[in-house]
């Protein structure tokens, strides 16, 4: 079954990017599967947010966490190095279209699922995020972490096996599966051996430094992107379902002409 899912999804990645009315072009997708049950995963609401939701939240048998990193294009980061003062349109246009794929993705997936006799649902809560905390009560990030697909970076990405550069999605199904467990392998070279921290040196509001990351000074930054990229979509809404973004919320320039893009 993990094959079968695994194969799903990089063939609906595949087969999407050949529709004539999507300009972006992705590589092959990284699948992880989390133990709903794990201790760091039962820990959540303790590391982020008593209001952050568990997999039983969502499937109150719930016992596996489906989460899967999409890569982006070398070409396409390339744009987004090469664009100096703002996100690059292929950049924030790469946002939307990649988050508007995880929900048909996500819905064709609970449908084959389901039809295999299991029951599988995504989190209301990964379709929006607190907008002064700036944070959401459903990290896939973390739910990537869990089923060891990747590590943290000082960039704060999570970067997984063949890098950082791309988005995350996850869905819970009852389906009792082999789970994959955090690796043990740093993939950040800062955090590995002091070398690096290129990513820094690139965010133009020092929102990052080697010391942290602040998510305020990060989101001016998104915010005046958004006020250039008004017609590529919302991908975020509020608690009713409305979009409510301005704009494409972008930057990524620490993500990008770094080491641990791509591998
Ligand atoms: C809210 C949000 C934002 C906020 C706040 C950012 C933030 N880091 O939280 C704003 C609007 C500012 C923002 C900015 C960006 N975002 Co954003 N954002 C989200 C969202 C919706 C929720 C994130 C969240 O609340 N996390 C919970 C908080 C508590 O976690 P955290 O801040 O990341 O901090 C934790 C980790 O850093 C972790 N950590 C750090 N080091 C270590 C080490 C270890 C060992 C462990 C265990 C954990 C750990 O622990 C921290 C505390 O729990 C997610 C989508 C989602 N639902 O998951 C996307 C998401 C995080 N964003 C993403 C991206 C790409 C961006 C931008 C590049 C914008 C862009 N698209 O151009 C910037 C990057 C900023 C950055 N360097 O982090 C991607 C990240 C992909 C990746 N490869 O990791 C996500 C996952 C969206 C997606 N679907 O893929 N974002
Ligand atoms: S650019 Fe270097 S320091 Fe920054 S996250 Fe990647 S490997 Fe770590
Ligand atoms: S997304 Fe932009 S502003 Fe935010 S941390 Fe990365 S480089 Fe800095």
């Amino acid at each position: 079954m993990k094959t079968i899912i695994t194969e799903f999804i990089t063939e609906y990645v595949r087969e999407y990017q050949s529709n004539e009315n999507i300009s972006t072009k992705w590589g092959v997708p990284i699948v992880g599967f989390a133990d709903a049950k794990h201790p760091y995963i039962i820990n959540l609401k303790k590391v982020i947010s008593h209001s952050h939701q568990l997999p039983i939240d969502v499937l109150e048998d719930a016992k596996t966490v489906i989460v899967y990193f999409v890569p982006f294009t070398k070409e396409l980061a390339m744009t987004n190095f090469l664009s100096k003062d703002c996100s690059s349109v292929e950049w924030a246009v790469a946002y939307e279209e990649t988050n508007a794929m995880f929900m048909k993705l996500n819905e064709r997936l609970i449908t084959k699922l389901n039809e295999s006799g299991y029951r599988a649902g995504i989190s209301n809560e990964s379709l929006m995020f607190d907008r002064s905390a700036l944070k959401s009560n459903w990290s896939h990030r973390h739910f990537a972490y869990a089923a060891g697909i990747g590590t943290f970076g000082i960039n704060n990405m999570l970067i997984t096996k063949s890098g950082g550069c791309g988005r995350y999605s996850s869905l819970v199904t009852n389906l009792n599966i082999e789970h994959g467990s955090p690796m043990t392998e740093e993939l950040c070279l800062y955090k590995r051996n002091k070398s690096c921290g290129i990513c820094v040196k690139h965010c133009p509001n020092k929102a990052l430094t080697l010391e942290g990351y602040e998510r305020e000074k990060c989101n001016e930054i998104l915010q005046k992107n958004a006020q250039l990229y008004k017609n590529f979509g919302s991908s975020y809404s509020d608690e009713k379902g409305k979009p409510n973004s301005i704009g494409s919320e972008v930057c990524g320039k620490c993500a990008v002409n770094i080491p641990c893009a791509f591998w």
